[in-house]
């Protein structure tokens, strides 16, 4: 018995199913490895931080790229771009992406993958002829990195609260440059790009990345079904002491900021076993990732000795607790008052991704993985940071992960097998043509 008008979800299914067979593996290893020669480096790597000259040439190269399958582009206040496929009727889109800004220290993958997959969801769209209800935009966002100018995920949280963009134009780089300075030239070089309005409605967000860490290849799977994201908060650590010389000046008369700092890292590196709180509960990860030192001479005791502080973990309680401990071990490090000082300027909860995206993804990246003979998909939260944490608060969200080698990323040697970037790029296909024809 033929149904004549099939249920809107099998009928968006049926679609899903054509879109995710004509993902292309050797155009998605073409597009990687153009986007990869922007800032290329000698080791295998990438540095590509955000808003550079070589940011831009990327963003360039990206917009080329859109429009070669047929897009419209669009960019926003925070410069972020859209790539946009139309659909039948005017609706929300369907949203998918990720960010092309690296760490100064990059791999290839980390964001640059997302992008071109959704890219490569659009060719294979085109390949298979298929027309979706929605209309679907592949974003790339500004500044998620937040290695040049902190916090991270300024692009998608602007995006989603454009009240913070004021804000992001003023924070400094470690030259002085302004992110507001930088973005108006990167809007300027974008000057044949249609502005369109931040915070637009949108149906869905889906967005492919690499885990970064060593859960699915652990677990051998290709495929990860990501439920959430641990929460983040950044800080700066100033301690100010007196220059003087170092060789002749007392030990016992010093005012030493850099042995200050230290003795604060020292006792902040032993906090973090304590607070990953009893056996069983989430650990808190700590990074004291970057230090400048003033005058910075090796004779001359340091006046001033800033360090940032990076806390992850699944249970903000935890984080709370730390927070306080930071603080304190602060406070008992300060030779006088204000001599050490803490500024948060990154705080993000934890996010959960709905059930009901859930579902759409596990279908999605088990018929890819049965297809190619692989281990069926597992859930797992995200120990990384994204954009789709920003996106949870707009429309339903939720990611999909592929292995990393070895779990290594934000370093050269980040690396993913071709058929599991292929896989990744096939659930994506299957996942946003469904969400885009309902
Ligand atoms: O830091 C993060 O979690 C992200 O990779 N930028
Ligand atoms: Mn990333
Ligand atoms: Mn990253």
């Amino acid at each position: 018995m033929t149904v004549s008008n099939p249920p809107p979800l099998a009928n968006a299914q049926a679609i899903a199913e054509r879109a995710q067979d004509h993902v292309g593996a050797g155009r998605l290893a073409a597009s990687l490895a153009a986007l990869a020669s922007f800032g290329l480096r000698h080791d295998g790597g990438v540095s590509r931080e955000t808003l550079t000259a070589t940011d831009l040439a990327a963003r360039r190269h990206l917009i080329d790229q859109a429009r070669a399958l047929g897009c419209t582009v669009g960019i926003d206040d925070c410069g972020n771009l859209f790539f946009r496929r139309p659909g039948r009727e005017d609706l929300p889109p369907v949203l998918t992406g990720s960010h092309a800004d690296t760490q100064p220290v990059g791999g290839k993958y980390d964001g640059a993958y997302g992008v071109l997959a959704g890219l490569e969801v659009i060719a294979a769209l085109n390949a298979a002829g298929i027309e979706t209800l929605r209309p679907i935009e592949v974003v790339s966002w500004t500044n998620e990195e937040g290695s040049r100018f902190g916090p991270g995920a300024m692009g998608s949280s602007a995006f989603v609260e454009p009240a913070r963009l004021a804000g992001y134009r003023d924070v400094a780089d470690a030259a002085g440059i302004r992110f507001g300075e930088a973005l108006d030239a990167a809007l300027a070089e974008s000057h044949d790009v249609t502005r369109v309005p931040m915070a637009r409605p949108m149906a869905a967000c889906v967005e492919l990345h690499i885990e970064q860490g060593p859960v699915l290849e652990g677990a051998n799977v290709p495929l990860g079904v990501v439920t959430g994201i641990q929460a983040v908060r950044w800080f700066r650590v100033e301690c100010t002491g007196t220059m003087a010389h170092a060789g002749t000046t007392p030990m016992a008369v010093r005012c030493d900021a850099m042995a200050a700092a230290v003795a604060i890292a020292q006792d902040l590196y032993a906090l973090a076993p304590r607070h990953a709180a009893t056996p069983g509960t989430p650990e808190l990860r700590l990074t004291l990732g970057r230090w400048s030192v003033a005058p910075n001479s090796v004779n001359t005791i340091p006046g001033h000795v800033t360090f940032t502080v990076d806390m992850r973990c699944l249970d903000d309680a935890a984080l709370d607790r730390a927070e306080a401990a930071l603080r304190a071990v602060c406070v008992r490090h300060a030779h006088a008052p204000e001599a050490v000082t803490v500024t948060r300027f990154f705080h993000r909860e934890p996010t959960h991704f709905p059930e009901a995206m859930l579902g759409t993804i596990e279908r999605a990246c088990a018929r890819a993985s049965r297809n190619a003979g692989r281990a069926l998909p597992v859930r797992l939260t995200s120990g990384a940071f994204h954009d789709a944490m920003y996106l949870a608060d707009h429309c339903p969200t939720a990611m999909i992960f592929v292995p990393s080698k070895g779990g290594i990323s934000h370093n050269a040697a980040e690396d993913t097998e071709g058929a599991d970037l292929f896989l990744g790029a096939q659930a994506l296909a299957y996942t946003v043509a469904e969400l885009a024809s309902r």
